[in-house]
């Protein structure tokens, strides 16, 4: 089965590779079996690194003068191209304009940079920070001269493309990549970058300027080498590339917003890059998680190729969040999903003409320990290319594998068991959150002969993870004793947003932290993160943590999340039933709405998840009938409760259930002596101790 077959019809499948050097040995181009595969799977590929400024800029070459920096390519770039040109690969050109991974030097008067010295106290620590001094504003060269370098190094790309015969291998470039950061409050939402700097606002606008000019210039020129009329628009188009805007969390809103802004603002000096017909394509990224909302995604897909001619997703790749045997079931699920709305978006119109995962396999991915790609690192096929197909042929990814969880509370002393082997963080689902060391150790502790520690932090954000997957969709108490040199150790659920708990740990000694946290239903896995605050900036103080226990609370439904634990139940007429605003007991804002024509039709609320243990039920209802009843469903089903409804406010059930361990599902069923309609809210499920 080959990607590329699959979606012929529809939008090229590409793939970004990187060539093979002395340091980098599990790169692709290079490795005869990873070029075999590309060849038959892909239709496009993106070199990740080689036709990057960073590689290709020649401030340093003889070439350059003040106004005037060369694209000198790169022994590397220069492989690939051939390698494509000879495989008959196309390419996207990526890139010419980014903020990253771009030398200082072009900003700098006479190409030397001055930067602002780091703390040398902080450099004795830290040795990294001396890569990411700033520049001294006082060595930028004027707007007018690095206009003429950005001028000029766009005109040598393309001159070097065109005169080597590469017109027709590089289909597309990226003009400017990355160039919206909301959060650096610039005017317009610019991100805060030299380029910005040193040009100023408008430097998008000059950035494709230029390369529509070159373009337009280049393959005139030499449009006889490739046997194409100058004078003919149509055949000229067959040797020009695309010029794309390529930017991350291009589905957000503000970020949309700012984007399309961008690209329609004029001045009094130009029009706009929209305007002047400078752009042919807008590249969306796509580095997603699996848990993402596609509708949003496909929403931003749609406005962009309102826009313009074409649109590209350049560099997919779907984390995991699913920690368990499930992992790669979940992301093909979603891959499969993601495909289907493509296909759908492109058959109502949305020119989607190239998507290009963001690597060949997982081992080389650039979020390795996330395993976000199509095929693993031995080469074979993962579920999630099956995901992939399967959005075209309509075959089925089938069910995931059943799951055991153990809500059972716990307590992590760290200590090896007597006679075992030294315990690993990752032997009880710890592990390290960023970059950092973890370790069981028995320097510190708090109790007995052994604590974790974690040191060699890179960041307030880096830290400690563990795995609270068993507890899904319940409500927990987490608590420790931490001690560390920060101000405060922090500690909360991953990835959702949240107020994470907190304790002062300035005192130096060994102290309590402890939170309750609603861990949603709507994902496949949770981690709990250790993170800290620091007394000031770049600073990253150890962390040690000593007996950390989870406690289950219990299961909180308000139908305030994606998913809920309600169902419809009954024969004959079924419920319309579906969460609303209409109502909520808790301030929040939604409840379950249930409509009927029968008395029998109506709801059950999932608590499988507390089979084996007698719970006490709580539920809020508000109806216009006189009672409700409450009970536990099943081929016989057992009443538990009953209530008076009639004030028609928000009445409190609750009743006590015992859940045989040999039950295979336990459901509350909800009933009422009528048939009016009915709302519930604020269900809590909590077992007995
Ligand atoms: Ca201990
Ligand atoms: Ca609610």
């Amino acid at each position: 089965m080959s990607l590329k077959a699959v979606y012929q019809n529809y939008f090229r499948m590409g793939v970004a590779c990187e060539k093979i050097s002395e340091r980098f040995t599990n790169h692709e181009i290079g490795n005869p079996d990873k070029e075999a595969l590309m060849a038959k799977q892909f239709n496009s590929m993106t070199f990740g690194n080689e036709l990057k400024p960073a590689y290709n800029m020649g401030f340093n070459s003889p070439e350059a003068t003040e106004e005037s920096l060369p694209f000198v390519i790169n022994p590397q770039a220069k492989g690939m191209l051939d390698w494509a040109k000879a495989n008959e690969m196309p390419v996207r050109g990526h890139v010419l304009v980014w903020h990253s991974q771009c030398p200082k030097e072009v900003f700098c008067k006479g190409y030397q940079p001055v930067t602002i010295p780091t703390d040398p106290e902080l450099l004795k620590e830290r040795p990294m920070l001396k890569y990411f001094e700033k520049l001294d504003p006082v060595c930028f060269v004027d707007r007018e001269t690095m206009l003429k370098r950005l001028r000029s190094y766009i005109f040598s790309v393309m001159e070097y493309m065109y005169s080597n015969d590469y017109a027709r291998t590089i289909y597309a470039w990226d003009v400017v990549n990355e160039a919206i950061e909301t959060a650096d409050n610039t005017e317009y939402g610019l991100r805060n970058s030299y380029w910005y700097q040193v040009i100023g606002d408008d430097f998008i606008y000059w950035a494709f300027r230029f390369a529509k000019d070159a373009v337009v210039e280049t393959s005139k020129k030499y449009a006889a080498q490739y046997g194409v009329s100058a004078e003919d628009e149509a055949a000229l188009k067959t040797i020009q590339p695309v010029l794309v805007y390529n930017d991350y969390n291009e589905w957000m809103p503000d970020k949309k917003e700012a984007i399309i802004g961008v690209l329609q603002r004029s001045t009094e000096e130009h029009g706009s890059i929209l305007g002047e017909g400078l752009i042919d394509c807008i590249g969306m990224q796509g580095h997603l998680s699996d848990n993402n909302d596609i509708d949003e995604y496909i929403t931003a897909l749609k406005e962009y190729a309102a826009l313009v001619d074409e649109v590209h997703i350049t560099e997919l790749d779907v984390k995991c969040t699913c920690l368990n045997k499930n992992q790669e079931y979940y992301q093909a699920v979603f891959y499969k999903k993601f495909f289907e709305e493509l296909l759908k978006a492109k058959r109502e119109g949305a020119n989607l003409t190239s998507v290009t995962f963001w690597g060949l396999t997982d081992d080389n991915s650039w979020i390795r320990g996330a395993n976000p790609l199509l095929f693993r690192g031995d080469l074979s096929e993962k579920r999630s290319f099956e995901g992939v197909v399967y959005a075209v042929t309509g075959d089925d990814l089938g069910e995931p594998e059943k799951i055991e969880i153990n809500l059972s509370d716990r307590l992590y002393d760290f200590e090896t068991p007597s006679g075992a082997d030294a315990l690993k963080p990752e032997d009880i689902g710890f592990k390290m959150r960023g970059f950092g060391e973890i370790e069981i150790q028995g320097r510190v502790v708090h109790s007995g002969k052994a604590a974790l520690a974690n040191e060699k932090r890179f960041g307030e954000w880096c830290g400690i993870s563990f795995d609270v997957s068993d507890f899904i969709g319940q409500t927990i108490t987490v608590s420790a004793w931490v001690k560390s040199p920060a101000l405060t150790v922090n500690l909360g659920p991953d990835g959702i947003p949240h107020i994470p708990a907190s304790v002062d740990t300035t005192s130096g000694e060994w102290v309590f932290l402890e939170g309750t946290f609603k861990i949603p239903n709507d994902v496949h896995s949770m981690l709990m993160n250790f993170g800290t605050t620091e007394t000031e900036p770049g600073k990253s103080s150890a962390i040690y943590v000593d007996d950390v226990e989870v406690k289950l609370v219990g299961l909180e439904e308000s139908f305030e999340e994606k998913t809920n634990i309600a169902a419809i139940r009954g024969a004959g007429h079924l419920p319309f039933c579906y969460v609303t605003d209409k109502e909520s007991v808790d301030g929040k804002s939604h409840s379950y709405c249930v409509t009927r024509q029968e008395k029998d039709a109506t709801i059950k609320l999932n608590i499988s998840s507390y089979i084996g243990m007698t719970v006490d039920v709580s539920l809020y209802i508000k109806t216009k009938d006189k009672k409700v009843t409450i009970g536990l469903d099943g081929a016989v089903p057992q009443p538990l409760a009953t209530a008076d409804t009639s004030s028609g406010e928000w009445t409190k059930v609750t009743a006590r259930a015992e859940l045989a361990k040999d039950l295979n599902s336990a459901e509350i069923y909800v009933e009422t002596d009528g048939n009016a309609e009915f709302f519930v809210d604020d269900v809590f499920v909590c077992p007995v101790r």
